[in-house]
């Protein structure tokens, strides 16, 4: 493995960018190992369901979000999965703030700017359909509904193959959300059913822990990875206290992370997040540990197949 000056992987000891699995579900036999030498970090800086109120260090106007954007990639993250507020500090799907957003992100860092397609529980399809208008490399797209606490997260099947089929014909590359077992089976019937998605290749996310999801544990981690279509790769998410032991079996599994705010506001407990930074930087610490160091942006855009805008 060829590394750069900061000891990260080198973009041509990367898995090739496109997979060349079928998009057929059959004869899935767990994700491939695409990406090994380097882990992808992605933060989550924002969410939808933490209110500055109660969490003064959230970054919710556009300044706070670029000024954390920068700090995270500093600190190793190569994506920033992104939900934006309004003027009082409420999430959003305002297509103006989110092109914005998308520009300012790209003029200030090297990023993979995601967008969230998933916005709040409150928020309609087609509000979540036009976020792809806003032109980001890269969107979330979930596969399935899932009890989210006491509200419901809806992600039917129709929303799920419309989003999917726009994603495609926008040249936006999806990461698909698996917060449950039944999300991987339907991520499998969209390939069936629609082919690989834009960029040519599958990456996903695991959310894990969500009190209506699946539990964020490690058993619950190797079953999930199992399931996976064949040629995938794979970032781990643990909420709230399962952030740290998700982590590490992430790490051990072979798979990324996504860390930030939207998912965990303690860093220990008894003890609240400061910023997004340090959580980018334990992620990143314990992926130089894990002897796959943080993938710089480049690096990731040849993992998921996400050409520079
Ligand atoms: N805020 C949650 C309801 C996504 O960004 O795509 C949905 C969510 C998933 O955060
Ligand atoms: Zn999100």
């Amino acid at each position: 493995m060829t590394t750069d000056a900061a000891g990260r992987p080198a973009a041509g000891g990367q898995s090739p960018a496109t997979s060349s699995a079928p998009a057929s579900s059959a004869g899935s036999a767990g994700a491939a190992p695409a990406g090994r030498d380097g882990t992808l970090i992605t933060v989550a800086p924002t969410g939808a369901e933490s209110d500055k109120a109660s969490v003064p260090t959230l970054p919710v106007t556009l300044d706070e979000l670029v000024i954390t954007a920068k700090t995270c990639r500093a600190a190793g993250a190569a994506v920033i999965h992104v939900h934006i507020r309004d003027e009082n500090a409420r999430p959003t799907l305002d297509l103006g703030r989110l092109t914005d957003t998308v520009q300012a992100l790209r003029e200030g860092t090297d990023l993979i700017v995601q967008l969230s397609t998933g916005g709040a529980v409150t928020d309609g399809f087609g509000a979540r359909l036009a976020v792809l208008d806003a032109g980001p490399d890269a969107c979330s797209l979930t596969c399935g509904t899932v009890n989210f606490g006491d509200e419901v997260f809806a992600n039917p099947w129709p929303f799920i193959r419309e989003l999917y089929g726009r994603a495609k014909e926008a040249g936006v590359v999806p990461e698909f959300e698996l917060f449950d077992m039944g999300h991987i089976a339907t991520l499998h019937r969209l390939l069936d059913d629609l082919g690989m998605p834009y960029g040519g290749h599958v990456h996903c996310d695991l959310v894990m822990g969500v009190p209506g999801g699946m539990p964020g544990t490690a058993a619950q981690l190797v079953q999930a990875v199992a399931a996976l279509p064949r040629g995938a790769t794979w970032s781990a998410t643990g909420v709230g206290r399962t952030s740290v032991p998700v982590m590490f079996a992430a790490l051990s599994a072979g798979g990324h992370l996504r860390v930030g705010m939207e998912d965990t506001i303690s860093f220990a407990r008894g003890r609240p997040v400061t910023g997004n930074t340090e959580l980018v930087e334990r992620a990143a610490a314990l992926a130089g540990l894990a002897q796959r160091p943080a993938m710089t942006p480049d690096q990731a855009r040849a993992m998921l197949g996400v050409s520079r805008r």
